[in-house]
């Protein structure tokens, strides 16, 4: 059955953004870490994958969060060719800062690995900047975000890429309604 993968560091928000997307209540929380594995849910006629996050976890060793990554990496390889798409969760307030601290050390921050890597396994990326109910100027913080992932601001100028949203509030119409765009193409072929 096709897929769409959601992704991301830990705790961005991904296992809540599915929840306010399907109904289906997913372990969420405060710390990062809290989904291990793939879980998948159904949505319409396919399924929405949520992945375990990549990056810091509390109360994991390095070895572990390496394992997990691998994992990550394994499970879009395999699955690849039912990936509809995937959707990249971004904490939209921290996500340039995080990647300019990766950049200054000379290192490829993981998120524009992981954004890299779809793309080269042919996977098309929705980026899902959420938690923007804490951001007070979005068009500078998702130009930010645009840029760092090498598409040239306005964000606007990428509205079926970049889809602001808050899981926590509900604020999720931008994505569904890009979602569907991409399902309803998808079906046409
Ligand atoms: N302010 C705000 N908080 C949010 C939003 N979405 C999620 N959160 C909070 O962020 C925390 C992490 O949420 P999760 O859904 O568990 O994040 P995750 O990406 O699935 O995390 P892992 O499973 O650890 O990778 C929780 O405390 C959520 O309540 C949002 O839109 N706004
Ligand atoms: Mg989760």
């Amino acid at each position: 059955m096709k897929e769409i993968i959601f992704v991301g560091r830990s705790n961005v928000g991904k296992s809540t953004l599915i929840t306010a997307i399907t109904g289906k209540k997913l372990p969420a929380g405060k710390r990062p870490g809290v989904t291990r594995k793939p879980r998948q849910v159904p949505y319409q006629d396919i399924q929405i994958t949520d992945m375990p996050g990549f990056g810091f976890m509390s109360g994991i060793s390095d070895k572990s969060m390496d394992a997990i990554k691998d994992n990550i990496v394994h499970y879009i390889e395999k699955n690849a060719g039912n990936i509809a798409f995937a959707v990249m969760v971004v904490n939209a307030g921290s996500f340039a800062q995080i990647v300019d601290r990766w950049n200054s050390r000379n290192e490829v921050p993981v998120e524009v690995e992981l954004f890299e890597f779809l793309h080269e396994m042919g996977i098309d990326v929705v980026i899902a900047a959420n938690k923007i109910d804490k951001i007070d100027d979005v068009d500078v913080t998702l130009d930010g975000i645009a840029e760092r992932l090498g598409m040239i601001p306005p964000w606007k100028q990428w509205l079926d890429v970049i889809v602001p949203v808050s899981a926590k509030k509900g604020k999720i119409r931008d994505l569904r309604n890009v979602m569907q765009n991409r399902l309803e193409a998808m079906r046409k072929k």
